[in-house]
C-alpha cells in the first residue's frame, strides 16, 4: 500500500452518485472520508430529487430512493416545519447525510450509562441525557456519525420552510432504538418507509 488517499470524481447528478456510491461499496471496507467526499460534490439539484420528497404533516418522511445491492440503503427525509426525530443509535451502522434543501439542526448525545430497554430498569435508575454538541446544518452541507461516535438528535428548527436530507446507511437496517433525553431510557424503534422509489407505501 502506498497510502495514497482516493481523491473523489465530480458527480454532476443523483444518478451519477448513486452509482459511484454503489462502486464504493463494492469491496468490504468502507472509506468514511472517500464517500463523505462523493456526497460533498453532489451539487443538490432538486430536479434529480423531488420525484422521492414526500412529506407528511405529522412527521418526517423516508423515502427510500436505493438499495444499494443489499449493502446499503439511499433514502430522503423530507422534515416539515419545525419537524425533529428522537435521540436514537443508528445501529451498528455508517450514517451519512447531505442535506438538499433547508437546514437541519443535529445534536449529539453522549450514550447513557445505563443502556437497557425501558421495561428492563427500575424508576430509581434515570439520568439526564448529556448532551455534547450542536451543529446547524447548511443546505450542501454533509455530516457523519456512527455509534462509536454517540447519538443524536436531527430537527428543522424552521418554522417557515420545510428541509430535505439524503441518508445512506451501511450495511441498512430495519431497527434502532430511540432514548428518552430525561431518562436515558431506550426502546426500539422500526424504520419504516412513506414511499419507495417514489411510490406511495401501502401501509402509510
Ligand atoms: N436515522 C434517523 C434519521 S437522522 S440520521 C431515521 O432514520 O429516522
Ligand atoms: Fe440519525
Amino acid at each position: 500500500m502506498c497510502g495514497k488517499k482516493l481523491m473523489a470524481p465530480k458527480v454532476n447528478s443523483l444518478d451519477e452518485l448513486i452509482q459511484e456510491v454503489h462502486a464504493a461499496f463494492e469491496g468490504d471496507t468502507v472509506d468514511v472520508d472517500y464517500v463523505e467526499d462523493l456526497m460533498t460534490n453532489y451539487r443538490s439539484n432538486p430536479a434529480d430529487w423531488k420525484k422521492f420528497a414526500k412529506f407528511d404533516r405529522y412527521r418526517y418522511t423516508r423515502n427510500l430512493v436505493d438499495e444499494g445491492n443489499g449493502k446499503f440503503n439511499l433514502m430522503l427525509l423530507c422534515w416539515g416545519e419545525g419537524q425533529s426525530s428522537s435521540v436514537h443509535d443508528h445501529s451498528n451502522s455508517h450514517c451519512f447525510m447531505k442535506i438538499l434543501d433547508g437546514k437541519l439542526i443535529e445534536t449529539r448525545y453522549d450514550w447513557p450509562e445505563n443502556t437497557q430497554l425501558s421495561q428492563e430498569v427500575d424508576n430509581s435508575d434515570v439520568t439526564e441525557m448529556q448532551l455534547k454538541d450542536r451543529t446547524i446544518l447548511e443546505t450542501e452541507g454533509v455530516c457523519y456519525i456512527n455509534d462509536s461516535l454517540g447519538l443524536h438528535r436531527v430537527e428543522n428548527p424552521s418554522h417557515t420552510d420545510p428541509a430535505v436530507s439524503l441518508h445512506l446507511y451501511c450495511p441498512p437496517y430495519d431497527q434502532c432504538h430511540m432514548f428518552d433525553e430525561r431518562t436515558g431510557r431506550k426502546t426500539s424503534c422500526k424504520i419504516t418507509f412513506w414511499s419507495r422509489y417514489g411510490e406511495k407505501c401501502r401501509n402509510v
